[in-house]
């Protein structure tokens, strides 16, 4: 049976039983995951994947639920101050959320959720990452992404998508892939329940679903947003952000207790201010909350993206410390989470705004071994010109050179400023290969 026209949160509460459910009984599931960054864009195009699917799934669909996985742990929903303003907005709260926490335990994962009762959507990448990608990858079967084709997914998806295509955020590319279901499922319900009350006002019935689509378009309205700073920034924004948010923002509209006082700009401007509010949290969660890992050629590369400069991590880490000055602080900090994790190539990217207005990048590198050194000093020769890495302004322990023992260390101020982590990352790896 399909989830029944629902709620966001009714939704998510149904999905989260029957996952439980499912996996008691070794029934079949259906996934919709986002990549282990889980920044805003993975959580919504996951959320609103499955959602809508869910609504109407295809015939011979594997399953008819599709289950939207949020691919992190749930103690860290509390780094993203910005999936809480969202989360506001939607009429859903964290313990809503569908995580990896809801996935039986990764040493007996195998054997309570078998491969082959599992078929998996990726959203936001196209090649499933870490312990889910050995065991599931080859249950991958659909795809809605904007990274690099990596290749993976098989080209026959059968009824499900397989969609790579350059935008400023991936739940552009959901919406606009979805918009056909949501016309129907609101369409049909509107129509079958739509009753005028005597003084012409619509019925609660379809007043709720009114509701209930403008609470799920600004969970994709907020990451859309997010992405393309407003659909301000030419560099990342293309006709299916623009077309998104268009329907997107209509369906708040038609929702008459919103439509009033939504304003775009507004809402922007709140969650973007969440995202940011980051000054709460320790240096080791700023560096996990949004990062990225691969293994390349038998190497670890990971990725960290920040919305701070350095020299705001660097004062943080020395106010956590007692003992160390803040440069060094910082570099223990770095090497830490990097060895935690095993890493022969940590980067940090960041991003912020000059007093003067301007958008900022910087570029920190740091090959840990004798390999890792070659690939970083490749890349820092055939990336320069199209990340136009010039001379960073900081502390010169921190801005590195040659190490004796065998590491190498950069930061760079990236003023191709039109190249985040989504084009980096394939550089970085290109050399490792
Ligand atoms: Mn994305």
């Amino acid at each position: 049976m399909p989830a029944p026209t629902n709620s966001l949160r009714g939704f998510l509460t149904h999905a989260k039983g029957a996952l439980r459910a499912a996996i008691d009984s070794s029934q079949r599931v259906t996934f919709v995951i986002g990549n282990e960054s889980a920044d805003l864009d993975s959580m919504s195009c996951s959320i609103l994947y499955a959602y809508l699917r869910s609504m109407s799934p295809p015939k011979n669909a594997f399953t008819p639920l599709y289950v939207p996985i949020t691919n992190i742990p749930a103690a860290d929903i509390k780094l993203r101050p910005e999936y809480l303003a969202v989360f506001k907005h939607a009429n859903i709260e964290s313990r809503h959320l569908i995580t990896l926490d809801d996935l039986p335990a990764l040493s007996d994962i195998q054997s309570k959720l078998a491969p082959e009762n599992t078929k998996w959507i990726l959203v936001d990448h196209n090649a499933l990452q870490g312990q889910l990608g050995k065991i599931y990858s080859s249950r991958v079967a659909g795809v809605i992404d904007h990274h690099d084709d990596e290749g993976k997914v098989a080209q026959d998806t059968g009824d499900e998508p397989r969609i790579i295509e350059k935008t400023g955020s991936c739940t552009s590319l959901v919406t606009n892939y979805c918009r056909l279901m949501w016309e129907l499922r609101s369409g049909s319900v509107m129509s079958s329940s739509t009753s005028y009350a005597q003084d012409g006002s619509l019925s609660d019935d379809a007043t709720f679903i009114k509701r209930w689509d403008a609470e799920v378009a600004q969970l994709g309205l907020a990451s859309i947003l997010i992405d393309t700073a407003n659909l301000r920034d030419e560099s990342k924004t293309t006709e299916h952000d623009r077309k998104a948010v268009e329907y997107l923002v209509a369906k708040v509209m038609l929702y008459p207790q919103l439509a009033a006082d939504f304003d775009r700009t507004t809402f922007y401007k709140e969650i973007n201010a969440a995202k940011k509010d980051i000054g709460g949290l320790k240096l080791q969660d700023i560096l996990r909350k949004d990062y990225k890992q691969w293994d390349q050629g038998g190497r670890k590369l990971g990725i960290s993206s920040v919305v701070k400069p350095i020299n705001f991590l660097q004062k943080k880490a020395g106010d956590e410390s007692n003992t160390q000055p803040s440069d060094t602080a910082f570099l223990t900090a770095l090497e830490d989470f990097a060895k935690e994790r095993e890493l022969d190539l940590y980067t940090v990217m960041t991003t912020s705004t000059s007093s003067e207005g301007e958008f900022q990048r910087e570029l920190l590198l740091w090959a840990f071994n004798h390999n890792a050194v070659s690939a970083a000093k490749e890349f820092a020769k055939s990336s320069s010109d199209e990340l136009g890495l010039g001379e960073w302004q900081g502390s010169s322990s921190i801005a590195g050179g040659s190490h004796g023992n065998g590491q190498w260390r950069k930061v760079w101020r990236q003023r191709q400023v039109q190249h985040s982590r989504k084009r980096v990352a394939p550089l970085l790896r290109e050399t490792m290969a």
